[in-house]
């Protein structure tokens, strides 16, 4: 597949994207600004970057405790997604969903999800709607490879080949293979398998595993499942191995010089200016006006107001005994 200039340059900007405003949430969390620690998503934006750029707002997408990458890669409203977190009351859920459960109908990010494998059967469901509607909908369905495990994405797997439904799945897996390429031990492995992907063909569909660092990979494979979803082809099962350098580039967007090539932000710049896509200014200006946007975003979030007191008992489905 030939990917054109302006789509890599595309793709390089929404990586950045979601580097920055993981940064930005990382110092609101110093700051005390944001009430919780949750999972972030450094190092892993290849694979949000790569799969969402196949999608549009009328395509679902369902995400996991690490959220952050693939609501900012499918378009939320990124003040109100930041507000969200922030617990204020212009988040898109009235700040009560926070980042395990932030959930933006607008932009088709039908739920981030504190249980582990907890979306992935709820994608299904939007699969399910496409089909019985009769459009070209797809929806994406993102989990790691400890949910991959979980009976309700087996059985997920298993109903989603069986009626042939429009959805991809995507594992994002930071596997031993990863790991063991690290000089990591491991001592407490999770999958007997070194892909998640060889399952594939026990479900019935067509399966495939990547290096996640690479979103040009990233984008040609989903670009590939994707379609299959949307003319009727049934489901994909991919995989893409990466490396969480979580807490590893407080306040920057680029990589430590150990970290670097497992960094798909700085894999595709090194391409990008090697093919003269992309010059050292260019890119400087790139990044500054990602940080110049995301300090509006900040501004709109902090300075939001807290819902009010009497908000506690609005969307609320149970009563107290
Ligand atoms: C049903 C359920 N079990 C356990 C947990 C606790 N938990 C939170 S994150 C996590 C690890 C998930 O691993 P994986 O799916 O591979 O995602 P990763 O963190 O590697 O991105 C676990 C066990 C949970 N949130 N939900």
């Amino acid at each position: 597949m030939v990917i054109d200039g302006e789509t890599k340059l595309s793709l390089y900007r929404t990586m950045l994207r979601i580097r920055a405003f993981e940064n930005g949430v990382r110092r609101l969390i110093k700051e005390g600004h944001l009430p919780a620690r949750f999972g972030l998503y450094t190092g892993q934006e290849a694979v949000a970057a790569g799969v969402c750029a196949h999608l549009t707002s009328d395509d679902q997408i369902g995400s996991t405790h690490r959220p952050l990458g693939h609501l900012v890669a499918k378009g939320c409203d990124l003040k109100r997604l930041l507000a969200e977190l922030c617990g204020k009351r212009t988040g898109f859920n009235r700040g009560k969903a926070g980042p395990y459960h932030a959930f933006d109908p607008a932009s088709g990010s039908l739920g981030a999800n504190g249980i582990v494998g907890g979306s992935v059967p709820m994608v299904a469901g939007y699969a399910l709607a496409h089909q019985l509607r009769g459009d070209s909908g797809v929806a994406v369905s993102f989990f790691g490879e400890g949910a991959s495990n979980q009976g309700g994405v087996q059985e997920t797997l298993n109903l989603a080949a069986c009626w042939g439904l429009p959805v991809v799945f995507v594992c994002e897996n930071s596997s031993p293979e990863v790991q063991r390429m690290l000089g990591h031990e491991i001592d407490y492995p999770q999958l007997s398998i070194e892909r998640v992907s060889d399952r594939a063909p026990a479900y019935g569909m067509p399966g495939s595993s990547h290096e996640g660092w690479d979103v040009l990979k990233v984008y040609e494979a989903a670009g590939e499942a994707v379609t299959r979803a949307r003319v009727g082809g049934g489901p994909t099962l991919l995989e893409f191995k990466v490396h969480q350098i979580e807490g590893n580039l407080e306040g920057r967007l680029e990589a430590k010089q150990e970290e670097r090539v497992w960094c798909p932000i700085h894999n595709l710049r090194r391409k990008l200016l090697a093919e003269g896509l992309l010059t050292q200014e260019e890119d400087a200006k790139m990044r500054e006006q990602e940080s110049a946007a995301l300090e509006e975003v900040v501004s709109f979030a902090v300075g939001s107001p807290e819902p009010e007191l009497l908000e506690a008992f609005r969307d609320v489905f149970a009563e107290g005994g």
